[in-house]
């Protein structure tokens, strides 16, 4: 059975990530279900795609699917991972993604968002960047997609806290495009995918593209990228980071000893 719920009318494509009793979390089954949308929507050459919950969700989605995060010893977000391929299809979609936000949104799940086009939240919304409550040292891409959306000191403080912020003050920093009211948000994301629909889709395309090559371009000499791999070893193949995954499994508190 498919976690998601797609639709298209004309040029605009909707996906409702679908999976409430697991808060639709970020599964290799519910990203598979994404990534084979999208790449149907890029065969039908879509020109703005929806990426929502079921309306009036509380959750819209609680982040990396923790059943399926590895035991220590193993990178948990290596290249190949679901989160990373779901982000990836996204940047690398030839045609908007705009995110209609409801509900609180949790680790991965947050990446994911920021990974879209434009995002366009209720009042309700926040927004959780979890890997220091799990012992998780979040990749480079990802680090790099959160840099890219959200101001430095307000990434450290999301990172090093793991506390959410309301989706009002991710506005005031220009983390999401608008705060609509639940009974005016759908209207408002469907006007807004259809003025992208009216314009050029190539010129809009390959500025997407130039965005997503120009945000990503950074210079990182190999002794770097493995100076960055050894530290995020020493964290994956830590206590903490399997205390971590076995505390949020068995809901309680972790107690990180710092080895
Ligand atoms: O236990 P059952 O079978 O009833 O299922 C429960 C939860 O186990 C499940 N569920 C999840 N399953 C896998 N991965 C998840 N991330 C996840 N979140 C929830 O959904 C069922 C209902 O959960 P419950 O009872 O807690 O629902 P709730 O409405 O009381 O609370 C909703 C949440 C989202 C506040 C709560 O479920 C929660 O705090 N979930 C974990 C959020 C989180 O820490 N996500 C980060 C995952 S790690 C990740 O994304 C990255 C790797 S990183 O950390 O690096 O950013």
């Amino acid at each position: 059975m498919s976690l998601i719920v797609t639709e298209t009318d004309e040029a605009i494509a909707t996906i409702v990530m679908n999976n409430p009793q697991r808060r639709n979390a970020l599964s290799e089954a519910l990203i598979a279900d994404v990534t084979n949308a999208l790449h149907g929507f890029r065969e039908q050459q879509v020109r703005a795609v929806v990426l929502r919950a079921p309306p009036g969700t509380k959750v819209w989605c609680a982040g990396h699917d923790i059943s399926e995060l590895p035991d220590r010893g193993r990178d948990p977000l290596g290249w190949s991972d679901s989160l990373r391929v779901l982000v990836r299809a996204i940047h690398e979609f030839p045609a908007p993604i705009i995110a209609l936000i409801e509900g609180s949104v949790w680790g991965g799940g947050c990446e994911v968002a920021m990974s879209c086009d434009m995002l366009i939240a209720t009042p309700d919304v926040t927004f959780a960047i979890t890997p220091a409550k799990l012992g998780i040292p979040y990749n480079l891409g990802g680090v790099l997609t959160l840099m890219n959306a959200i101001p430095l000191p307000i990434a450290r403080e999301m990172l090093f806290t793991a506390q959410p912020i309301p989706s009002t003050q991710a506005l005031n920093l220009g983390v999401i495009n608008y705060v609509k009211p639940a009974d005016e948000i759908e209207a408002f994301v469907y006007r807004t995918a259809r003025q992208i629909a009216a314009n050029a889709p190539l010129s809009i395309a390959v500025m997407k593209e130039e965005l997503r090559l120009l945000a990503g371009a950074h210079s990182i000499t190999p002794e770097l990228f493995e100076r960055i791999q050894g530290l995020r070893r020493i964290v994956y193949d830590s206590h903490d980071y399997q205390e971590g995954l076995n505390a949020i499994r068995d809901k309680r508190t972790p107690e990180f000893k710092g080895r």
